[in-house]
């Protein structure tokens, strides 16, 4: 069979040889949308739509977009017989049960996180949004939107700043689909083959930017709301589009808060300035609260760190000890049971 056209999709050796070590009759395909039960998935033969069997394979996780699947029909009715183990996973806390973990992508390089310039920036939402794409295993890359909507060079260059310094070494792109700036860009991230997922708030600008890159209105989108520049919750569905110029471009509902789960090397490494300033602490355990000879209060205290930023660092660091505490709860009450921390094995980390 001819698989040269899943290449488009992000197909490579690894994924063939983890395919065909599978040894099932079907064929591989990635999904590109979930929907009650039912999956889109792009296949050699091209597109189909599929029933996840995963009750009767007593698989352990639902399909989401980007996994790569086995899939094969039977009497006219394709099933999702087998998830390839995840490369990358985009996860966050289940925005409805306090203690499970929700998966929002698969097998992505690259996490866009979007913001738009015709709104207020909120560092510690972009903080969260990082956290999220590093432990991920992705590469994140913010994308600042509407630059034609700013007020100019300068106030671009502001931005680009103040992200800088939330976002230290992390690639900023500022794009417009009115003026088509900073599209080559993402273009340029995307070659060759690589996956990519869409990441911000109602209204930033998602939906438009995968148009502008597909140069067509594939995807709905809607004016913000007047005054106060809120999105309408357009997109609802994550949706796998492919980039006629190479890679995928996933694109995603607009999200506000994001609930973090089980990536306290994800935190560390967003917070860089803070925990390697822990390093001069006296005490190992410090919590950079009264403790005495702590480095950090000592750095907020010369202006180094900036205290609101040490606030968030410390609420996101307890957020994800509460729920460590918790699972460790559970864990020892079911004695012998298996916690629930989600596929953390499956997981390659730093690509
Ligand atoms: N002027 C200008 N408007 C833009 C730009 N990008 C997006 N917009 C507008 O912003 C509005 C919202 O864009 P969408 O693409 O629907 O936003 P979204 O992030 O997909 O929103 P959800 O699907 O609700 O999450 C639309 O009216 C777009 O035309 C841009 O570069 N310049
Ligand atoms: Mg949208």
């Amino acid at each position: 069979m001819d698989r040269s056209e899943l290449l488009h999709f992000g197909w490579d050796a690894e994924w063939a040889a983890k395919f065909d070590a599978l040894d099932l009759s079907g064929v591989p395909g990635r999904i590109s949308r979930v929907e009650r039960g039912e999956s889109d998935v792009r296949t050699e033969r091209g597109p189909v739509r599929a029933m996840s069997d995963s009750q009767r394979s007593q698989s352990t996780h639902a399909p989401v977009t980007g996994d790569w699947v086995a899939v094969s029909e039977t009497e006219e009715v394709w099933t999702i017989d087998a998830i390839l183990d995840r490369r990358t996973e985009l996860v966050r806390r289940d925005p409805g049960e306090r203690e499970e973990q929700q998966p929002l992508s698969a097998n992505i390089d690259v996490v866009f996180l979007v913001h738009g310039f015709d709104r207020p920036f909120r560092a510690g939402k972009l903080e969260r949004f990082l956290v999220l794409a590093w432990n991920a295993g992705a590469t994140p890359v913010v994308v600042l939107t509407k630059a034609d909507l700013s007020e100019g060079v300068d106030d671009q260059n502001e931005l680009v700043g103040i992200v800088g310094a939330v976002a230290p070494g992390v690639e900023v792109v500022v794009t417009s689909i009115e003026t088509r700036a900073g599209l080559d860009r993402v273009h340029e991230i995307l070659q060759p083959h690589r996956s990519g997922t869409l990441l911000g708030e109602s209204g930033a600008g998602k939906s438009s930017l995968v148009n502008a890159l597909l140069e067509t209105e594939m995807q709905e989108t809607q004016p913000v709301r007047s005054g106060d520049a809120k999105g309408r919750h357009t997109t609802i569905t994550r949706d796998m589009l492919v980039i006629p110029t190479g890679g995928v471009l996933i694109d995603t509902p607009g999200i506000r808060a994001v609930g973090l789960w089980d990536a306290e090397d994800a935190l560390q490494r967003v917070f860089t300035d803070i925990t390697e300033t822990a390093l001069e602490c006296r005490f190992n355990d410090c919590a950079h609260g009264a403790e005495p000879k702590c480095a950090v209060a000592a750095a907020v205290e010369s202006g180094e760190i900036d205290p609101r930023r040490l606030d968030r660092y410390r609420e996101m660091a307890a957020e994800l000890a509460e729920i460590e505490e918790r699972l460790l709860e559970r864990e020892r009450a079911n004695k012998g049971g298996k916690p629930n921390r989600g596929s953390r094995g499956n997981k390659r980390r730093g690509r």
